[in-house]
């Protein structure tokens, strides 16, 4: 997503998320250096934070006004993003990457090796600090990293696929990328001690807006081009990931889901991969899929109404607008 997620501008949250960076680099000192280098490698890379952000603007729900975040609510946040740092860790193994934001990877600079023991030092620090926040929390969290471990195989289990069903990839989804943005807003109401009504609430906005979140993402890797996306664009085609515009098509049957199923299935050469880009493009069912992200980014807002009043709640609302009008920037590619 190109522009800024307006809830990271927010000046009352500049300051938490400053003492979040300094837990998130003091979190991965290692007695060995050497760790602590390929440990602290993306975190010094930047990312947006908005898992961090959202434990954060969660726990602000809590007062009228947004006062600064309690210790144990920065803590909550922290282990939120080194799990989803350890997961980039894991995430870059599997896909060979090169790059991730914007820097080398960790895999391509010190090896696949390295790169899965430091994405293991980073959920063991996340387990650390997540144990001293209650069994709760720390429940929660281990069973948030399954839940990335089975989104991540399930996608696995469908590459080259092209019967993936709808209902696999929203499982697949649901899990490697919704559960994570719904734990970050349920660590944050359980650290802040909110009434069980309003964590369900956030947990549930968490939740939508990952499923739109991933939704847009992928749609995207279809229809943008490189130059829009920053990063090679129908990445997910070539690995074999079908994703939610191209199942549509798929299971639309007709001239394109037969023309598409015969160029996907197996490795596409540089044409082949122009040529499923352009049917999808064409097929009008990558509005139907933006419309599915549009659904669960308004499902993201409607989750908010018990904490409309508050300035953190707006913020909140914010981010599910800011995701909307990706929707609509998706649209006009
Ligand atoms: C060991 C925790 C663990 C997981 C293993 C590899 C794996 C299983 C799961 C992959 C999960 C994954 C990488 C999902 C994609 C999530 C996603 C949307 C990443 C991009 O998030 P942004 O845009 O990235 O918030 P930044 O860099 O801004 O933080």
């Amino acid at each position: 997503m190109a522009s800024p997620n307006p809830l990271l501008q927010l000046p009352t949250l500049a300051d938490d998320l400053g003492r979040v960076e300094s837990q998130l680099r003091q979190s991965v000192q290692a007695e060995d250096p050497f760790l602590t280098e390929v440990a602290s490698h993306l975190i010094l890379a930047g990312g947006k934070r908005v898992r961090p952000a959202f434990a954060v603007t969660s726990a602000a729900t809590r007062a009228l006004v947004m006062g600064p975040a309690t210790a144990d609510v920065v803590s909550g946040a922290v282990s939120v993003e080194l799990v989803h740092l350890g997961s980039l860790y894991h995430d870059d193994v599997m896909d060979d990457a090169t790059t991730r934001r914007t820097v080398e990877s960790v895999n391509a600079r010190w090896g696949n090796l390295k790169a899965i023991l430091a994405g293991d030092y980073l959920l063991a620090r996340a387990s650390e600090i997540a144990a001293s926040l209650g069994t709760e929390v720390a429940g929660l969290l281990a069973a948030t990293i399954a839940r990335l471990c089975e989104g991540q195989v399930l996608e696995l289990q469908h590459t080259f696929d092209v019967g993936r069903t709808e209902e696999a990839y929203l499982a697949s989804i649901d899990g490697k990328t919704a559960s994570l943005l719904a734990t970050a807003c349920r660590i944050g109401g359980i650290v802040a001690e909110l009434p069980r009504p309003v964590i369900e609430q956030l947990t549930h906005f968490g939740h939508s807006y990952g499923m739109a979140f991933q939704i847009v993402d992928d749609i995207l890797d279809v229809v943008a081009t490189d130059e829009q996306l920053g990063k090679p664009s129908g990445h997910d085609l070539v690995e074999g990931v079908y994703t939610l515009p191209v199942l549509r098509v798929l299971a639309a049957g007709g001239a394109d889901a037969d023309r598409l199923g015969e160029l996907l299935g197996g490795p596409l050469d540089g044409a082949d991969l122009d040529d499923a880009r352009s049917i999808v493009r064409g097929s009008g069912q990558v509005d139907a899929a933006l419309a599915s992200a549009r659904d669960y980014a308004h499902q993201a807002a409607g989750a908010l109404a018990e904490v409309a009043d508050t300035e953190a709640g707006a913020a909140l609302a914010a981010a599910s607008d800011h995701l909307l009008e990706s929707v609509r920037v998706a649209a006009d590619h």
